[in-house]
């Protein structure tokens, strides 16, 4: 049995590779790919995802632009990491698939009203607005969503503060909404996917897989690589988001542990932390749990063998 997913994100490098392994997996029925500012402005990471689509071949899925600024917070893109375009470093096609005309939060919507309850997985690898405004603008999907398996946060790590990391800082009250709203989440955060290191014997047996995406995964690591290494000193860069999805083909490339989660609001040095309460006993009605252990060679299996199914 296929699973289902709507894959909302901000290409950006790791989403990228997130839509792919969501394309190239037979498991995945990638429903929709709907985006969202916050690597880069919403027009650009739209652009993104639409070239990203037209060099896999991805032309059966609908792609949906959503918010184009958080809740609250003004906007600040992670052109540190991402350069200016949102997908520097790599040369992308121009664009043949066509954007939907309906809003993202529409879409996310839609999808799950009218699938039948518990089979759609929602994995969110940006900000958490339009997830968030989703869930406020039609509360029955709450209940009828399976699961929500994000990429963001961190329970010792963090990325954009000393305690807090990007997604979930570019939005905090969307996280808030989302972390609380009542279904499941599973937080793959930065304890999570700072193991999911592209390292050089990892971009060999990409190259080996000789494709054109190859090549194209292969550009693009090795400006993840130094935009990583100048910004925050990591060798290899670890390439956060296909974790999410990752996770939700093969629950054993990981290892969870169940722990509540909620998001600071109010810190004057810790807005937007993700803060996991591991004391004992854990609730029984907790929600949320916490990505710990990748597995990385199960995981990279994963990318390639997606690779390799695109051609
Ligand atoms: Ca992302």
């Amino acid at each position: 049995m296929t699973k289902k997913i709507i894959l909302d994100c901000d290409p950006g490098h790791d989403d990228a590779v997130a839509m792919m392994i969501a394309h190239g997996n037979p498991e995945i029925d990638l429903l929709a790919v709907t985006t969202v500012a916050a690597n880069q402005t919403l027009t650009k990471v739209t652009r993104n995802a639409l070239a990203v689509a037209t060099m896999i071949g991805m032309h059966d899925v609908p792609i949906a632009a959503g918010c184009s600024r958080p809740l609250i917070e003004e906007i600040k893109v992670a052109a540190d990491i991402h350069g200016e375009s949102g997908l520097d470093g790599v040369v992308l096609p121009k664009p043949t698939v066509e954007l939907e005309k309906i809003h993202a939060v529409d879409l996310i919507i839609d999808l799950i009203m009218s699938h039948p309850a518990k089979t759609i997985t929602l994995v969110p690898t940006g900000a958490l607005t339009n997830i968030a405004m989703a869930a406020r603008k039609e509360p029955k999907i709450i209940d009828r969503v399976k699961e929500v398996v994000l990429m963001g946060g961190g329970y010792h790590e963090a990325n954009a503060s000393a305690v807090a990391e990007f997604n979930i800082k570019f939005d905090p009250e969307a996280a808030k909404i989302v972390f609380n709203a009542g279904w499941q989440v599973t937080m793959v955060g930065l304890d999570l996917t700072h193991q999911a290191l592209a390292t050089p014997d990892i971009v060999s047996e990409i190259k080996a897989i000789h494709t054109e995406t190859s090549a194209f995964v292969v550009d693009l690591l090795a400006f993840f690589r130094d935009m990583y290494k100048k910004g925050q000193n990591f060798d290899a860069p670890p390439v956060h988001d296909p974790c999410a999805v990752a996770y939700v083909i093969d629950p054993t490339v990981m290892t969870t542990k169940k722990v509540p989660v909620d998001i600071e609001l109010n810190g004057t040095l810790t807005r937007g932390m993700t803060v996991a309460d591991f004391s004992y006993p854990i609730p029984e009605d907790c929600q949320t749990s916490v990505a710990v252990k990748l597995d990385h060679a199960k995981f990279w299996g994963l990318v390639e063998d997606a690779l390799r199914t695109i051609g």
